[in-house]
């Protein structure tokens, strides 16, 4: 493992750069050049710690405390979830890490901090426990990166368990003038990106949503966007985050993601997007169905006269890079304002599922 990503700033940190602070006293203790050649914790030579092992590691850049296994992990995943507001980020990051914990895949996913554990398990017992929708981010949050650990138990071997970390963003693609520098960071680096898209934003679509669910459906009023524009504004985001010219194509893969499909399942008939996806009980990215799924929902967007959203993908994206997903966070829609029915997501690893295998941690199958 040659570079190492602080989870917290996203800046690349050597080994040897590691910064080791004494639990105990709290000061920075200095390890030797044989310690730092084995990357072992220096001991703390302060009065009263006798010598006790300095074993917190801090970011030599912005000195927050790193995973203790910081240097162990194979891969740094980074999922981003980008989205205009009341996309449905908040709830599909929340049913996805839900189901990845139970879905029977053979991965240990813990979190890697306080905050982390926190914000998930809050609003875990929302939808699970309350049957209620995680509410509208407050405009103005931080974006705080949720950092995972996902261990692969069916890898291990008697030696090592591989483990990966996985940094998600719940906030990225809203303020497009403030855009957090670490979020940029980020985005710059990510070789996939993930845009949800609420399918109940398009004109086009609306129109096919009965009233009640379409407001059950919606936490703050529609603004309308013609879908040319919410594609362009996502993408103008990205490209200054990740510093891309106007006019060059974002050279990056690219999840489109519909969320809420629940609220459109009808004019979808029996198609594969409705039914449960395989990948999962497969321990696979399946890409035949993957590929019906991509193929569904474009022909879908030309039925409901969305060709201007399709193109402004492509003129953006490119035509090969783009794989179109849909999911529903709650598997079908929300019974009254705030108050869901059983929740049972619908096909919310499948995104996941394909950056596993790209990254060859999960196979791939056609
Ligand atoms: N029908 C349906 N509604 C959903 C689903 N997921 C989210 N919603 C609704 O969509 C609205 C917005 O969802 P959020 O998850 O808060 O969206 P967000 O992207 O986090 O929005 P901000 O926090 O405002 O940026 C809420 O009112 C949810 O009830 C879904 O799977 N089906
Ligand atoms: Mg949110
Ligand atoms: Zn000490
Ligand atoms: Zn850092």
């Amino acid at each position: 493992m040659t570079d190492i990503l602080c989870p917290y700033c996203m800046n690349k940190i050597t080994p040897g750069g590691i910064k080791y602070g004494c639990p105990n006293c709290g000061t920075e203790a200095h390890p030797s050049m044989i310690e730092r050649a084995r990357h072992m914790a220096p001991v703390c030579r302060q009065p009263g710690c006798d010598r006790r092992l300095a074993t917190d590691r801090k970011c030599p850049k912005c000195g927050a405390n790193l995973p203790s296994d910081i240097l162990d992990y194979s891969k740094y995943l980074r999922f981003s979830i980008l989205g205009i507001s009341g996309a449905g980020k908040s709830n599909f990051l929340t049913t996805m890490l839900h189901e990845m914990r139970s879905s029977g895949l053979p991965w240990v996913l813990t979190p890697m901090d306080p905050d982390t554990q926190t914000v998930f398990r809050g609003n875990e017992k929302l939808i699970y426990e309350d049957a209620e929708p995680v509410p509208a981010t407050p405009p103005g949050t931080p974006p705080q990166p949720q950092q995972w650990k996902i261990q692969d138990t069916k890898k291990m071997t008697n030696r090592i368990i591989p483990s990966y970390s996985l940094t998600i963003f719940d906030g990225a693609g809203e303020d497009q003038q403030n855009i957090d520098p670490k979020i940029s960071k980020y985005i710059a680096g990510s070789r996939t990106l993930v845009i949800l898209i609420d399918p109940l934003a398009l004109p086009g679509v609306r129109r096919l949503v009965k009233p009640d669910v379409l407001s059950w459906s919606s936490s703050r009023a529609s603004t309308h966007e013609a879908a040319a524009d919410l594609v362009n504004g996502l993408a103008s985001y990205i490209r200054t985050s990740a510093n891309i010219k106007t006019g060059k194509l974002i050279d990056k893969d690219v999840a489109v993601v519909f969320t809420k499909m629940d609220a459109v399942f009808d004019s979808f008939g029996t198609a594969t997007v409705t039914q449960p996806g395989p990948h999962v009980m497969r321990q696979a990215f399946m890409e035949a169905d993957a590929d019906a799924v991509d193929l569904e929902i474009r022909d879908w967007l030309m039925r409901q006269g969305e060709q201007s959203f399709l193109n402004a993908i492509t003129v953006n994206f490119g035509p090969d890079r783009v794989r179109y997903f849909g999911v529903s966070s709650f598997g079908q829609p929300p019974t009254g304002p705030n108050r869901l029915g059983r929740v049972l997501p619908h096909r919310v690893l499948d995104p996941l599922m394909w950056v596993l295998a790209k990254e060859g941690i999960i196979p791939a199958k056609s």
